[in-house]
């Protein structure tokens, strides 16, 4: 543990707070030029919303910067020239947030942690902060840094104990739009109502869907229409229907805006015709929507029993009829799953005629019951955090060897976004344009990546040759690769 050195701040003095993203391990996976490629040059994907609403509920005699070091051309180097820093992180950020906070803490920097994976495991990082931050930023910053000026902060600031601070609208003043692919998320709920084992949201941010006022997301996407002349629109929310009334009334609000948007969203959304077409007009172009898998037990195993596998097909054909394309995420290496069940999930996926998929594998993250489960098992084979980034194999499978899993991912990539299974999915009319270029970055990427390594391409049917019996199902099989 060190400990920070600076004394209290002097009184009627203008303090200064750096806002800090650290540089994620996964970048440095999926490869930076990749990335670039695929965002045509911006430097990063995904603006940092959570700094830019920390920015907002930071008090107004404070001087407030954001580092994003995701969009430096080295690393950030540690400076003396502020009062606090603050560093955010979710689990595949943490090892390099810790890294920082060490840095800023041997200068003499007030340290306060937040974000997801603090959050999650608070004493942790408590080894490398001053202050944790568990949960939201607008029920905890004002208090801790107010605490500070007065040189007495706690350790841990607890969103809990103060639920009902309102969802802030946040600084995006303080990053330039063209460093980035996506610099207008808009946040409208947090909060899950679902217990998905697998799942951060409901461990940190609790299972009470919490709203924000309409007024301020109206506000909110008027100011960036305005502004940065946008007119897409990216809600990053977990669920932006998980209320199908208050859903009712946001939509039927942002149809004056003449807007387009997507959002994640889950699939019972799809059950409500009104909501769907209200959804429709008020501009939704398309759903991230988490499927999981399309076996029964296997929803049932994950704590995601409300979602019905039998129902998939239909109401994916429902949301495609009000011409609304759906993004489709399913977790490979479930306990009730092996690798055929992998192929199985990928063939499901290529028949509803998903406009993407995302596979990645199953990441017991850090306070989620998966994480819980396996550690006492013994299954968790690291507690490297930069590993746990979706494409990495971090427990032990029931049904198949880590190398299996992680082979059936990349087949499952690559089936998934081969050119024949392309055309098949998004069809030659109406031409869907994004789908296609969206399709194309990925197939591109991973040609490339395979082919800078002088390695082809994998398949399922690869798997089916390794296996012992020749394809046929057996128990338990640790042999391949
Ligand atoms: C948009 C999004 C992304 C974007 C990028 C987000 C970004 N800023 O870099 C993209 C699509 C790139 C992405 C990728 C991934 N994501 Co993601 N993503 C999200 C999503 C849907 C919204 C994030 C967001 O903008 N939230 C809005 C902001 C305002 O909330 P926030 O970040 O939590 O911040 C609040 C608090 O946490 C806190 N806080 C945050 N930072 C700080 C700092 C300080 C100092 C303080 C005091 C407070 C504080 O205050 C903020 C305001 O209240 C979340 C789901 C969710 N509910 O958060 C998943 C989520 C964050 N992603 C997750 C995952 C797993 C991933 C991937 C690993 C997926 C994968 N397999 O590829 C990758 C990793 C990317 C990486 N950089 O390494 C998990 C994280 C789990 C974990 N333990 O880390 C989440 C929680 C999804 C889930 N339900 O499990 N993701």
């Amino acid at each position: 543990m060190i400990a920070s050195t600076k004394p209290p701040p002097r009184m009627g003095q203008r303090r200064r707070i750096r806002l800090l993203n650290p540089r994620s391990a996964l970048s440095t996976i999926t490869v930076p030029e990749t990335i670039r490629k695929m965002t045509l040059r911006r430097r990063g994907l995904f603006m940092p919303l959570n700094l830019a609403v920390c920015a907002a509920v930071v008090p107004p005699d404070w001087e407030v910067e954001i580092v994003d070091e995701n969009i430096l051309d080295g690393p950030h180097q540690a400076r003396p020239d502020v009062d606090v820093v603050g560093i955010g992180a979710m689990t595949t950020q943490a090892r390099r947030a810790y890294r920082i906070a060490d840095e800023y803490r041997r200068l003499g920097v007030t340290v306060i942690l937040g974000g997801i994976h603090p959050s999650a495991l608070p004493q942790e990082a408590l080894a490398h902060a001053d202050v944790v931050c568990r949960g939201d930023a607008e029920g905890t910053l004002p208090r801790a840094l107010a605490d500070w000026e007065r040189g007495s902060p706690r350790p841990i600031y607890d969103w809990n104990e103060q639920p009902d601070a309102p969802i802030a609208t946040p600084r995006k003043d303080l990053l330039r739009p063209a460093d980035y692919l996506i610099f207008n998320p808009v946040q409208t709920t947090r909060g899950c109502p679902h217990g998905c084992k697998f799942c951060t949201t409901p461990v940190v941010f609790g299972r009470r869907f919490r709203r924000r006022a309409i007024d301020d997301i109206l506000n909110e996407i008027a100011a960036a229409k305005e502004i940065y002349n946008s007119r897409v629109f990216l809600f990053s929310d977990d669920d932006i229907a998980g209320n199908h009334g208050w859903a009712m009334d946001l939509f039927g609000r942002l149809r004056g805006l003449k807007i387009r948007w997507a959002s994640m969203c889950d699939i019972l959304v799809a059950t409500n015709d009104r909501l769907l077409a209200v959804m429709r007009d008020s501009g939704c172009l398309g759903l991230f929507v988490g499927l999981e898998s399309p076996r029964a037990d296997t929803l049932k195993h994950s704590g995601k029993g409300y979602a019905r596998a039998d129902r998939y097909l239909a109401l994916i054909r429902k949301l495609h009829a009000h011409r609304i394309s759906i993004w489709g995420s399913f977790i490979l290496g479930f306990d009730t799953e092996d690798w055929r069940d992998c192929m199985n999930t990928i063939r499901f996926a290529q028949r509803a005629d998903l406009a993407m998929g995302l596979f990645p594998i199953l990441t017991p993250y850090p306070g989620t019951a998966f994480f819980e489960e396996f550690r006492r098992q013994g299954r968790l084979l690291t507690t490297d955090w930069d590993r746990y980034n979706g494409g990495s194999v971090v427990f032990q499978p029931r049904r198949m060897a880590p190398q299996q899993l992680r082979y059936a991912q990349l087949a499952a990539f690559h089936e998934f976004y081969s050119p024949r299974s392309m055309l098949k999915r998004l069809k030659a009319w109406p031409l869907k344009k994004y789908s296609y270029l969206a399709n194309l970055a990925v197939w591109r990427g991973m040609s490339w990546y395979f082919s800078r390594r002088g390695r082809r391409l994998p398949h399922f049917s690869d798997l089916h040759a390794a296996a012992p019996d020749g394809g046929r199902r057996e128990k338990g099989s640790g042999a391949l690769l």
